[in-house]
C-alpha cells in the first residue's frame, strides 16, 4: 500500500504543478471600452470600465480604433499623471493592438494623440497580487472558500471560455491538495 500510496502522492504534485502553471499560462481577453472601444467619441468613462474587470497576469488586453485617429502609449505613472506623451515606454499603432500582461501592478496606457489623454482617453490597467493555488506541502490546509462570481455582465471578459479553463486549473489544484491530505 505505501507504494501506491507514494505514487498517488507525486501525480498529485504533478498535477498541482501542472494546474498552477495553468493560471499564469491561460488568460482572458479584454476589449478595452467594451463595444465603444479605444477612442474620444461618447465620452468613454475609462476608469470604470476598469474598475469592473478582475485583471489577472496572462489576461490580454485588446485595444480597438481607427489607427488614423488614434494609438496607444504604454507610460510610467508620472507620464499616466501629466497625459505626457513624450517618452512613452512602448507604443502600439496597428488599430487592432494585442497586450499580454505578464506582471502584477499598475499598466498605464494613454492615446498618444494631442488632446485624447486629456480628454479621458487613459486607461490604468491594475492587476491586484492575488492568492494562488496553496504550494504542494506534506501539511495541506483546507481549501480556499470561493468567492461569488461577480455579475456576469459587467465584469465578464470577452472570451468565457479561457477563463473556464484557469478555473478548472485551480479547481483540480484544491483537489489534489484535498487528495494530499487523504492519502
Ligand atoms: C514629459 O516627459 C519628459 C520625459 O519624462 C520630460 O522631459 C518633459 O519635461 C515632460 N513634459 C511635461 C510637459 O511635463
Ligand atoms: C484583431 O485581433 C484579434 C486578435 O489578434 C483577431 O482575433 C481579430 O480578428 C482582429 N480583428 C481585426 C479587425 O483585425
Ligand atoms: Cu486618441
Amino acid at each position: 500500500m505505501a507504494f501506491a500510496a507514494g505514487n498517488y502522492r507525486v501525480l498529485a504534485v504533478v498535477l498541482l504543478v501542472l494546474s498552477a502553471s495553468f493560471q499564469v499560462s491561460v488568460g482572458a481577453v479584454y476589449k478595452v471600452g467594451d463595444s465603444a472601444g479605444w477612442t474620444t467619441i461618447g465620452n468613454v468613462d475609462y476608469k470604470q470600465w476598469a474598475a469592473t474587470k478582475n485583471f489577472r497576469v496572462g489576461d490580454v488586453i485588446l485595444f480597438v480604433y481607427n489607427p488614423q485617429f488614434h494609438n496607444v502609449m504604454q507610460v510610467t505613472h508620472t507620464e499616466y499623471q501629466a497625459c505626457n506623451a513624450s517618452s512613452p515606454i512602448a507604443t502600439h499603432t496597428t488599430g487592432n493592438d494585442t497586450i499580454t500582461i505578464t506582471t502584477h501592478g499598475h499598466h498605464l496606457f494613454l492615446c498618444g494623440v494631442p488632446g485624447h489623454c486629456q480628454s479621458g482617453q487613459k486607461v490604468d490597467i491594475n492587476v491586484i497580487r492575488t492568492a494562488l493555488a496553496p504550494t504542494p506541502s506534506a501539511t495541506p490546509s483546507p481549501p480556499p472558500v470561493q468567492t461569488p462570481a461577480p455579475a456576469p455582465n459587467a465584469a465578464s471578459p470577452l472570451y468565457n471560455s479561457n477563463r473556464l479553463v484557469r478555473d478548472l486549473g485551480t479547481a483540480i489544484a484544491v483537489a489534489m491538495n484535498i487528495l494530499c491530505g487523504f492519502i
